[in-house]
């Protein structure tokens, strides 16, 4: 009922040129002044001065011009503080205020807080407004300087260094800048340091700041900035623009990484690595977010959004940016795969569920709710498309076009979209749907096959669908390219990649001159983010799997065969036979890429065969879907022992420990084989791998064999011993605890642990791992009995009054609730309703428990 709606947006009517802050920094009682240069934007109309800002924010003076302002034209709710129009200038004014904040008792880690006795802010996407009064909006954009008085030794805030003394620091930044995008650090910190010389020759100074004793865990992350900063010129042709880049590492943050403008600050676990700390998926992570929060220094930051509807503007474009980065870095079919993977995993669950929404929302009651799948990963797979349809230089000319017109400016979707009508003449109006609605379209497609008319002839039609989410019942046709190849009997590509254009709710594309029926290869490079409903068999299958020339849809067909066998068998039919004999062969393809070949040998995950279930009208049974996914993966074993012992034995990478692709990829087939020999040897492997390993990947994957055999005691003890005092690794011993566990264990296995001393779970990091490392277990979190559902739900209410972010964040772990049969759902909408019950309950939790509820 306090939702804020898209179309009500109005420009703020005052201009804000120039914001300077000094911070008198004390862990209780920080001081505060701001000095704020505005104007009214049109000097006829006399409005109130609106200006955010918290119920912990103490005003303790205001002045207008220098004088003090009169009582009586003040006036201040929970929200904001509003100075009448009558107190106002008609023309340019300063208006000055001094407030005291309380940085130690803010557990949100919005705003200014204390991290391991470090200050430090977030202020994306409200937080700045719990730091001072002020407009904490985006399109309000002003350049800042800023003084810090405090004891620590590094003193550090957005864009250039005027000066540093003991005690006392000044920045100031050129470029306007929304408030959220400002930072302050001040601790005590060491850097690595290293430099940057950009495309037109300047010198950037580049620096990555940890806790005295991490220095040695940073270089990855100073490498990896290095290489985004040559890439972003390389293929964007974008120039870093301040004389200095600092990164931050801290301990306590509600997400992954913050691009504030000049100084990244970073949740530790996104900076830190080295080989016997951090897992390849670590290495691989933090090469991805270190580009993603560098690229938004020019999508996000130069170009920021006018307001939060449009996150998407740059979250999903940052998001393409990264993906196609980290393709060029490591394997771009490998990376395209696991893309579609965490896509399918989070966004069509979104999609298909009560927090269904668009890319680009119309209206949210709590904008912290909307960092989602759909609009950073849905966002990112929206501009695939629009890059699909206008080609590679059209892209490339409207982007150009994009930075040039829209440099400095707060802009819009709409504005996007024109850019790409301008440099490319299309016109994308049904294009924008994708924008607009929410929603996974179902695509269905049928074959014709006609043998005498023009050498044969193959029609392919399809019909798109797309069902109703909350808000949305009708859905108009979209633009969607199909990426279509076909493969002849023999195995031989005859029709290369061609992407049709579906525009209508149905439409038929023909292919001449064939001679003898080929296999369809449909939706290429999973060309558009839809669900592909197609007549096919197991056979069809496999031999797409082995002949397919494009590796998307190679690795597809082989999913599409395991998910076929484990449907069946967990609706206790026979299957896997198929699947078992074409998986043989691709593990036996030596020339096949090692990466690749341990995508396929990973059978799809227990949700992910329950949502196959619900597609398909059934309700999924997590248990039976347990033991059917077990059961395979032992067939699995039974049937190619041989081979996959030989593949454990080969890819050991021999020589010191290196993050890079090809060596990762070693690694991730050697474990894809001992995860299913684990099934047959009784962990002998894993304990022997553990005992050797040196490096957290192998060790890591072979700590959680173990635990599923039910043999992990003495390893999570060794690791303990070892690394007690790591908080990112003691975090994987956390995870890895309930989610590797046998699902009937998973839930007592997480009660036991929260109350060890280590659960430190005011720390997000520390959170996620353990309730995350439950909802993670499948059958665990879904227990009939409600265990899992009942901890969960214990957790986010203890969480919500300390931390709302986190605890609505987590409490996406029941959006999937409605799936399940009478007595699960039952079980899971009680502790909804528990939860939604509680008073005082945060805006946060509250919308998100009552979307899910509705
Ligand atoms: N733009 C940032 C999103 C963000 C955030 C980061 C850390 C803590 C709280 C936050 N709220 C929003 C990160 C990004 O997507 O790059
Ligand atoms: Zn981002």
């Amino acid at each position: 009922q306090n939702a804020r709606y898209l179309a009500d947006y109005q420009p703020y009517p005052f201009i804000l040129s120039h914001t300077a802050l000094d911070f008198t920094l004390v862990p209780d009682a920080t001081i505060v002044r701001a000095t704020l240069s505005l104007a009214p934007r049109d000097a006829a109309t006399g409005v109130d001065l609106v200006l955010d800002g918290g119920k912990d924010v103490q005003l303790l003076r205001l002045t207008i011009n220098g004088a003090e302002a009169d009582p009586a034209h003040v006036t201040r709710d929970d929200e904001a503080l509003t100075i009448a129009a009558a107190a106002l200038p008609s023309g340019p004014f300063t208006l000055e205020t001094e407030v005291q904040i309380d940085p130690s008792a803010n557990t949100a880690f919005e705003g200014l807080y204390i991290s391991g006795g470090m200050f430090c802010t977030q202020c994306e996407a409200e937080g700045f407004r719990h730091i001072t009064f002020c407009p904490d909006r985006p399109d309000v954009m002003a350049t800042f300087d800023v003084t810090i008085h405090s004891d620590k030794p590094v003193l550090l805030s957005n864009g250039n260094p005027v000066s540093q003394t003991e005690g006392h620091a000044e920045w100031h930044d050129p470029w306007p800048k929304p408030a959220y995008l400002f930072a302050l650090v001040a601790g005590d910190l060491v850097a690595i340091s290293d430099s940057f010389t950009t495309l037109s020759g300047r010198n950037v100074a580049l620096n990555v700041w940890v806790r005295p004793g991490d220095e040695d865990r940073a270089g990855f992350a100073m490498e990896s900035l290095i290489k985004s900063m040559k890439w972003d010129e390389d293929v964007y042709g974008r120039e870093y623009d301040l004389d200095v880049f600092n990164i931050v590492a801290v301990d306590d943050f509600n997400m992954g990484a913050m691009e504030n403008k000049g100084l990244n600050i970073f949740n530790s676990k996104l900076v830190l690595a080295s080989p016997e700390t951090a897992t390849d998926l670590d290495y691989e992570r933090i090469e991805g977010v270190i580009a993603h929060e560098y690229f938004h220094n020019w999508t996000g930051n130069r170009i920021t959004c006018r307001d939060w509807f449009q996150l998407c503007l740059k979250e999903g474009l940052t998001v393409f940016r990264d993906q196609q980065f980290t393709s060029d870095m490591r394997s771009a079919a490998v990376k395209r795969i696991e893309d579609v993977r965490t896509l399918r995993a989070r966004q069509f669950r979104e999609d298909q569920g009560p927090l269904a929404h668009p890319p680009r929302p119309d209206h949210y009651e709590e904008i912290n709710n909307f960092y989602t799948a759909t609009v950073y990963e849905k966002g990112a797979e929206v501009i695939g498309m629009l890059k699909r349809l206008v080609g590679d230089d059209g892209y490339r000319a409207a982007l150009d076009l994009y930075f040039d017109r829209h440099d400095g400016d707060a802009a819009t979707i709409e504005d996007w979209l024109k850019v790409f009508e301008d440099a490319t003449g299309r016109d994308l109006a049904q294009f924008k749907r994708w924008y607009t609605d929410a929603g996974t379209p179902r695509l269905t497609m049928r074959e014709d096959w006609a043998e005498g008319t023009a050498g044969g002839t193959l029609t392919l039609t399809f019909t798109q669908e797309t069902p109703p989410t909350p808000g949305q019942s009708d859905k108009q046709p979209r633009v969607i390219p199909i990426a279509v190849g076909l493969i002849g009997p023999n195995g031989d590509e005859v029709a290369p990649t061609r992407v049709l254009e579906m525009t209508e709710t149905e439409q038929s594309f023909a292919f001449d001159n064939l001679g003898a029926r080929p296999v369809v290869s449909a939706l290429r490079g999973f060309s558009a983010p839809v669900v592909l409903d197609r007549q096919i068999d197991d056979p069809t299958r496999a031999f797409l799997l082995a002949h397919d020339t494009d590796p998307f849809a190679r690795w597809e067909a082989g999913r599409d065969l395991a998910l076929s066998a484990l449907v069946a068998l967990s609706q206790g039919q026979p299957g896997g036979d198929d699947y078992i004999d074409a998986i043989g062969r691709l593990i036996a393809d030596q020339d096949a890429d090692p990466a690749f070949r341990a995508l396929c040998l990973a059978l799809p995950g227990e949700e992910e065969v329950a949502t196959r279930l619900y597609d398909l009208g059934a309700t999924p049974d997590p248990d039976a879907i347990h033991a059917a996914r077990e059961g395979l993966a032992r067939r699995v074993a039974e049937a190619h022992q041989d081979l996959l012992s030989e593949i454990y034995d080969r890819m050991v990478v021999s020589g010191s420990y290196s993050p890079d692709a090809e060596a990762a990829a070693k690694r991730s087939l050697r474990i894809a084989a001992l995860q299913l020999l684990n099934r047959i040897d009784n962990g002998e492997r894993a304990e022997i791998l553990f005992g050797i390993a040196g490096n957290m990947t192998e060790r890591m994957a072979a700590l959680a064999c173990l635990i599923a055999r039910g043999r992990g005691q003495t390893a999570l003890q060794v690791l303990e011993e070892e690394f007690g005092d790591n908080r990112l690794v003691m975090d994987k011993w956390f995870t890895v605890q309930p989610m590797a566990a046998p699902p009937a264990d998973a839930a007592a296995i997480a009660a036991k642990l929260a109350k060890l001393p280590g659960f430190d779970w005011k720390n997000p990091n520390r959170f996620r791992a353990l309730i995350g490392g439950l909802t993670a277990n499948h059958a665990g979190f879904h227990a009939a009995d409600g265990a899992g559902y009942d901890f969960v739900a214990d957790w986010l209410m203890k969480m919500d009054k300390v931390n709302p972010q986190i605890a609505a964040r987590m409490s996406t772990a029941f959006e999937t609730w409605p799936r399940y049969d009478e007595t699960r759902r039952a079980k899971a909408l009680a502790a909804l309703e528990q939860i939604a019950a509680i008073e005082g309950l945060s805006r946060n939790t509250r919308e998100m428990v009552s979307r899910m509820i509705a």
